[in-house]
């Protein structure tokens, strides 16, 4: 007795046509569902010029995804049906499972080809634009007019995050504002332990290392108001290390830092120069 024959017969069977045009047709409609009506709600929103690009990154995949999706889909309901139980047999075993080289290495093509271009376009499009992540002390990728940047620091420690402003007398803050439609460089440090520096509306996620200044740029659109969160476990308080900002136009932005200034000078006056990186405790950090 043969066990070839049967089985052949069997996958002869199946509906190959009709399950490409259900795939086709699901994806054909679904894609732009899912880009038109999910793609504008997607995080982190248009706050900045990164945050709007991370948009359109997140559409990208999921237009991507969506076709894949689709067809998983497509082919567990297929499978359902087609290898249900016609006849119920008590003691009967499921054919034999088979391999089908060609799905096999069709699959295989596909999805390289789209893993291959996903990796290509993410690091285009990272060093086209900077992507609002810490680059390190020397980015590679530096967004146009880098070096007329509005400097911001910000110094992160248990459990609290502070501001400095080299271009405004080194003063340091405790909230943070940003002037619209400027080219930020946030220079993210720590004085103790790793934390991270997580602007969600900015799209701007920088990781906070004691003795490295980790440099992320962002460029703001219209006022906003947004959140600043540590996203690293960085000890008891750690969720509790939290605060808000805000984007606002020039003219508020100026009076604003102007009255910080004058509020803080006491305190800028007794505080170490500005440094790209500090060590409060230097007796335990010699060298
Ligand atoms: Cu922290």
């Amino acid at each position: 007795m043969s066990g070839d024959g049967p089985m052949r017969d069997r996958r002869e069977r199946h509906d190959v046509r009709n399950v490409t045009l259900l795939w086709l047709l699901g994806s054909a409609i679904m894609t732009p569902i899912v880009v038109y009506v999910f793609g504008p709600g997607l995080p982190p929103g248009r706050g900045t010029d990164e945050a709007a690009g991370q948009v359109l990154d997140n559409t990208v995949l999921l237009a991507v995804a969506t076709p894949i999706a689709v067809g998983v889909l497509v082919f567990i309901a297929y499978c359902l049906w087609a290898f249900r139980e016609r006849e119920p047999q008590l003691h009967a075993e499921g054919a034999a499972v088979a391999g089908h080289s060609s799905v096999q290495f069709w699959w295989i093509i596909a999805t390289t080809s789209v893993a291959l271009s996903l990796s290509a376009y993410g690091i285009t499009r990272l060093l086209e634009t900077g992507a609002g992540g810490g680059q390190g002390p020397q980015p590679i990728a530096l967004p146009a007019h880098a070096s007329k940047a509005l400097q911001v620091q910000v110094i992160a420690q248990q459990w609290q995050f502070t501001y400095r402003w080299p271009s405004y007398g080194g003063v340091e803050t405790r909230e943070i504002e940003l002037p619209a439609h400027t080219l930020i460089a946030f220079n993210v440090t720590s004085l103790d332990v790793i934390h991270s520096f997580w602007a969600y509306q900015l799209g701007v996620k920088a990781d906070a290392n004691p003795g490295v200044n980790n440099i992320a740029y962002a460029t703001t659109r219209g006022p906003l108001s947004f959140e600043v969160r540590c996203a690293e476990l960085c000890g008891v308080w750690h969720g509790y290390m939290f605060n808000s900002g805000s984007v606002v136009t020039r003219a508020s932005f100026a009076s604003w830092i102007a009255q910080q200034r004058l509020q803080y000078a006491p305190a800028t006056g007794s505080l170490s120069p500005y440094s790209k990186k500090y060590f409060p405790e230097p007796q335990r950090r010699a060298g």
